[in-house]
């Protein structure tokens, strides 16, 4: 999500810019060698709206619990009991029980810590152990009061003596990341198939990246961070980084021996890289998650005054991808206008698997999960994801002919904040009213989560995501 200021600038600026893009009326992509483009240019494989999914998609989102303050994650703790558990944005956490039921009690509450007098503040995630059922550990990220809102990720341990609560005298605290600003700061984590811990940390950097986080590998802000939580001495230790991490070792003092090494050699040395970060250039990854088949990770990143992206990292990967940040937004020059200036930009990095515009379809991208549920097989495989501001709803996947297809399935009146999934692959959606400016969440409108589901597959009676007929 974005600062006041910028979904201001973006509601008018970008639907001025977006449309002079419009007008120029595309597609003389003019790619030089090199990497460098001018103009408008078009990456090979980024898909747009207007797309078709290879198969006949329908769905709807069917209301399974309102009454929340700011929900902004939701997630289950893998453990069979079926629980959903949804972060309220001031700093509770409230679960569902399996029957759609929302307990009176909150698993947890830090009200009295979490900063979220902005937006884009608060409780933002909570994760589980990939071994919770056996260890009863869970991981929270949220915005500290006394640090300024620095992020803190803390471990905690379930009360033995209640399933339903968080010890909170258990808190082990495992990272801190301070920002100057207070936007952009992503805290969304997950637990890769690797069993380590993936962290979203956005740029941090108030609008358009003032801190040139996206590209600098000595901060941690800009990124996607790896680290292990599973530490031998947790009395001592809060985490170690795995020796697979792109930038493990970079900081390891060299020995002065020159020759024989070649060029490639010498630019893969990044001695003030951190360790931790796994990929780059990114701007805010508010949402990610990973295929529970295929291992794939996709990452919802947030743009800035133009373009919104969803990023594609395959299972194989080995890290160290740079998603274009802030040399490029989607597959767009950043800044934009270099677009109409006619002058030379660098196309840089991984390009996005899809991307839409500003001026049509939305301001701030909200992703989910690739669906991988039973009872809907016709929503196998596509990866679901909307927009908080215009509440549509899109599908992703690709063709038989390997092309990425966009195509939009709900308009809804929504403002999506966050998507999630079940033990069973279910996805869910959350939507939250606060908008920039609302400092109080608890005078805002209730906020509730959804359930995507197959339109044919509605419940009687259920209730449905309200539609714009826009
Ligand atoms: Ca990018």
């Amino acid at each position: 999500m974005k600062h006041p200021l910028g979904r201001v600038v973006s509601g008018i600026v970008s639907l001025m810019l977006g449309t002079a893009v419009l007008a120029q009326n595309n597609p003389t992509a003019v790619s030089q060698p090199g990497g460098q483009a001018s103009g408008v240019w078009q990456a090979p494989n980024t898909a747009h709206p207007g797309g078709k999914l290879p198969k006949d998609v329908k769905v709807q989102l069917v209301q399974v619990a309102g009454g929340f303050v700011d929900p902004i994650h939701i997630t289950s703790a893998n453990d069979g009991t079926g629980r959903l558990f949804v972060c309220e944005r001031p700093g509770v956490i409230r679960i569902i029980d399996k029957d759609g039921k929302v307990m009176d009690e909150p698993f947890y509450d830090n009200r009295a810590n979490t900063s979220f007098q902005f937006l884009e503040n608060g409780l933002y995630c909570v994760e589980f152990s990939p071994k919770f059922k056996e260890n009863g550990l869970l991981y929270i990220a949220y915005a500290d009061m006394w640090f300024n809102g620095a992020t803190f990720i803390v471990e905690y341990h379930v009360d033995p003596n209640d399933p339903n609560k968080v010890d909170m005298t258990s808190a082990r605290p495992i990272l801190r990341i301070d920002f100057p600003y207070c936007n952009h700061h992503g805290g969304k984590m997950k637990f890769g198939p690797d069993g380590y811990l993936y962290i979203g940390v956005g740029d941090g950097g108030w609008e358009g990246d003032v801190l040139d986080a996206g590209p600098d590998l000595s901060t941690l802000m800009g990124k996607m961070l790896r680290i292990d939580v599973n530490v031998k001495d947790r009395k001592n230790e809060r985490y170690t980084v795995p020796d697979s991490n792109p930038y493990a070792h970079a900081a390891d003092p060299q020995l002065m021996v020159l020759f024989g090494k070649s060029e490639k050699t010498f630019s893969e040395i990044k001695q003030k890289a951190k360790p931790e970060i796994w990929a780059y250039g990114i701007r805010n990854p508010w949402t990610f998650s990973f295929d529970r088949k295929t291992g794939d990770l996709w990452i919802a990143d947030v743009g800035q005054n133009t373009w919104e992206e969803i990023d594609f990292q395959p299972a194989n990967s080995k890290g160290g991808e740079n998603y274009g940040w802030n040399y490029m937004c989607g597959t767009h020059p950043f800044p934009i206008e270099k677009e109409k200036t006619g002058e030379k930009w660098p196309i840089v990095g991984v390009m996005p698997v899809a991307e839409y515009s500003h001026a049509t379809d939305g301001i701030c991208v909200i992703g989910s999960s690739v669906y991988r549920g039973k009872d809907f097989p016709d929503l196998d495989g596509i990866y679901f994801f909307g927009d908080w501001a215009s509440g549509r709803l899109w599908g992703l996947a690709k063709d038989d002919a390997g092309k990425y297809q966009m195509q939009e399935l709900l308009n809804t009146s929504l403002n999506l904040s966050s998507g999630g999934e079940d033990e069973d692959g279910n996805i869910y959606f959350t939507n939250a009213t606060s908008q920039y400016g609302t400092w109080n969440p608890f005078q805002s409108p209730k906020g509730a989560v959804w359930k995507l589901v197959s339109a044919d597959k509605v419940p009687q009676g259920a209730k449905t995501a309200p539609l714009d007929n826009k």
